[in-house]
């Protein structure tokens, strides 16, 4: 019974037990009309609570529902039920009111929620609108500006946020069930509240309109925000009935737009990455304590992510002066995330106190997980591990951060590389949720568990990959950046390919991104592996004319392109730099739009994701998919480089 009733006195409880998250199936949505009209039925019922078990209340409409045709009792049908009758209802909010979930609340007659308890209608992330008449009822309750932040963002407000702007009635300690049932009875004998759809909270026109302008121009090409501000219009403009029927239009079309099927897809693929077939059943082992080794961007990056999480960690360098720059690289995290109100004072001295550092490895005896974050130099890496087998205990698990060194060749070199695993992290590592988990030939499965659940407890998306050079991400960057250089030597400039990507959804393009992480980077690896590299590959030398002319990008003032202030302007010394080496190969240049600039990089990342699949170093597309919307700014509405190829 995914729905069940009973009664304490004349309060009926209804309550919902639809694991995970109780999402609003079609079982869901029957359970609660026949419980409704239950209470209706029956004259020694005088009120009811809707109330849901495990972890959270109804996260919302069950996304997986979507793509077949919706049966009887439809959403919107079902909220109108709620309202109607004659006994009150309290909806019992615990954990995450979301979506189609708050939707059924607002059609209650009260509202109340534990403390810890947040609410929102994030359907604009899955490329949709509210469906069940949220973008009508919010507005209306609430008014309309705060009603428009909360679905143009996507992003859950808390109970007591949700206290001010009305839109619950009553926040409670942890006993829920109580509460409710105290509540109801106390308003079980009073007059019904009016119906939301027959009000009106004021709103400032003006500074509404600036708001809902605001909103659709920063789409950026996405449907569904411009989508919910026109709802948010139709919800003041029109009758409820008529702004009611508008939704449902709006709802409808835009939940077979390719760009909400292409947000589902990602929505799901994420949650499906760390599920590793060769793991299932293996318990992660325990980790209390974490060592990280180096106090570098990284190091100090990781270190706060692993702190913010909860663990204690000991940070590692090879000498005082370093160390205290580590720790108080993260200690500065740790400030900024207080300063933001992310963490309360209290929750900051906890994570201060739980952040120890040291010069000698000694320091690592209790450690369950390290994390090396040294200079990207194998020999250094070598001697780090080495030390570790000195220092750890015999079942810590290792783990590198190498963004492209053989993790192979890390493990072979210490006692025990079963033990030894890549968790390669994203600047800035405390923020960034993507995480690759590079498992060597060698890792046991109890260390890829224990790398997986350190994933899910830093909120990370934890995508494996097996070891090859730049593992998923870096590898499909690396390809597509050659041929970002191939088609400048071809006849287009930096400024048209970085605009047919910016076009296209990236947040900037590949030549603006590597002015701003630093062309030296890049350089210092070709030179590495100039030695190795297949003298048949067509090899495009600009980048390495710029980096011996001392342009690194934007540190250095010019890289791509020349910086005054920040502002990034085209150098007509580059350009000529790039007339010159076209000539000097015989190439005559051809123009070329960002269609198909943008056809050239797509095919690019599609050819590289073949290779990877085939390498086995992916699980799958997906993963594939994931990674680069993650990692690499690929537009999130569009799913995906692989998602994108299988659009019919
Ligand atoms: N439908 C189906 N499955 C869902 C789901 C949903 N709405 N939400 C979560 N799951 C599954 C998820 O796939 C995973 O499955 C498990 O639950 C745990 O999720 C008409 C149209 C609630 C904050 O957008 O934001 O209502 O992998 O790993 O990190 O207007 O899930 O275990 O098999 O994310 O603790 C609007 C989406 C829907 C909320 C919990 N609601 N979910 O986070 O767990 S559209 C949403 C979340 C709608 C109406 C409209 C998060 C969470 P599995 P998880 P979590």
């Amino acid at each position: 019974m995914v729905v069940s009733v009973r009664s304490v006195q004349d309060v009926a409880i209804v309550t919902i037990e639809n694991p995970p998250v109780n999402a609003i199936s079609h079982a869901v949505r029957q359970g609660l009309l026949d419980a409704k009209q239950q209470i209706e039925a029956d004259p020694a019922i005088k009120a009811g609570i809707i109330v849901c078990a495990d972890r959270t209340f109804i996260a919302g409409a069950d996304i997986r529902e979507f793509n077949t045709p919706p049966k009887e009792p439809h959403l919107p049908d079902l909220v109108i039920a709620l309202e109607g009758g004659k006994k009150p209802l309290v909806a019992a909010i615990h954990g995450t009111a979301l979506g189609g979930g708050l939707e059924i609340a607002l059609g209650c007659d009260y509202r109340i929620a534990i403390n810890s308890a947040k609410l929102g209608l994030p359907e604009v992330n899955l490329g949709l609108i509210p469906g069940a008449g949220g973008t009508v009822r919010l507005t209306r309750l609430i008014s309309a500006e705060p009603a428009l932040d909360i679905m143009i963002s996507g992003k859950p407000v808390s109970a007591d946020r949700a206290k001010n702007l009305g839109l619950i009635d009553a926040t409670c300690d942890d006993d829920l069930q109580n509460s409710a049932i105290a509540f109801a009875n106390r308003i079980k004998d009073e007059p019904r509240p009016s119906q939301i759809l027959t009000r009106m909270a004021d709103y400032d026109r003006a500074a509404l309109d600036k708001k809902l302008t605001a909103g659709a121009a920063k789409a950026r090409g996405q449907n569904s925000p411009v989508a919910v501000c026109q709802a948010v219009r139709n919800a003041i403009e029109m009758s409820a009935h008529d702004a009611l029927a508008a939704e449902r239009k709006l709802f409808v079309e835009l939940k077979s737009d390719p760009q909400s099927l292409a947000l589902r897809h990602i929505f799901f693929a994420e949650r499906a990455t760390s599920k590793i077939s060769a793991i299932k059943g293996v318990p992660a082992a325990p980790v209390n304590q974490i060592g990280i080794i180096g106090g570098g961007t990284m190091g100090a990056g990781i270190a706060a992510a692993c702190l913010l999480a909860g663990f204690d960690v000991v940070m590692i360098e090879r000498n005082d002066e370093a160390l205290a720059q580590g720790m108080s690289r993260t200690k500065a995290t740790l400030a900024n995330s207080l300063k933001r109100g992310l963490i309360t004072q209290a929750k900051h001295d906890r994570l201060i106190a739980a952040f120890t550092g040291s010069i000698s490895y000694i320091a690592l005896a209790d450690a369950d997980l390290v994390i090396e974050a040294v200079f990207e130099d194998m020999e250094i890496k070598k001697a780090v591990f080495d030390a570790l087998d000195q220092a750890c205990k015999a079942d810590a698990i290792f783990a590198t951060n190498t963004s492209y060194l053989d993790i192979d060749e890390i493990a072979q070199s210490t006692i025990n590389p079963t033990r030894v695993i890549g968790l390669h992290f994203f600047s800035p590592a405390h923020i960034m949720k993507l995480l690759e988990l590079v498992t060597t030939k060698t890792a046991n499965p109890t260390a890829i568990a224990t790398g997986v659940a350190l994933g899910k407890r830093l909120g990370k998306i934890t995508v494996p990959s097996g070891v090859c050079d730049g593992f998923i991400g870096n590898r499909i960057m690396s390809a597509y950046r050659r041929t970002c250089d191939y088609l400048i030597e071809d006849g287009a400039l930096p400024a048209d390919v970085d605009a047919a990507m910016r076009d296209f959804g990236f947040p900037m393009g590949i030549f603006e991104m590597q002015d701003l992480a630093g062309l030296d980077i890049a350089w210092a690896m070709r030179k590495r592996r100039a030695a190795t590299r297949d003298p048949q590959e067509r090899y495009v030398d600009i980048a390495d004319t710029l980096c011996e002319m001392g342009r690194f990008g934007r540190k250095t003032g010019s890289g791509w392109y020349q910086y005054e202030n920040g502002k990034a302007t085209i150098d007509p010394t580059v350009t000529d730099l790039i007339l010159q080496t076209s000539a000097r190969n015989g190439i005559t240049r051809a123009s070329m739009t960002a269609d198909e600039i943008m056809a050239q990089i797509l095919a690019t990342m599609r050819t590289e994701a073949a290779a990877i699949l085939d390498e086995g170093i992916a699980n799958s597309a997906d993963d594939i998919d994931v990674v680069m919307v993650n990692g690499y700014g690929f537009p999130r509405w569009k799913g995906g480089p692989l998602f994108m190829a299988l659009k019919p």
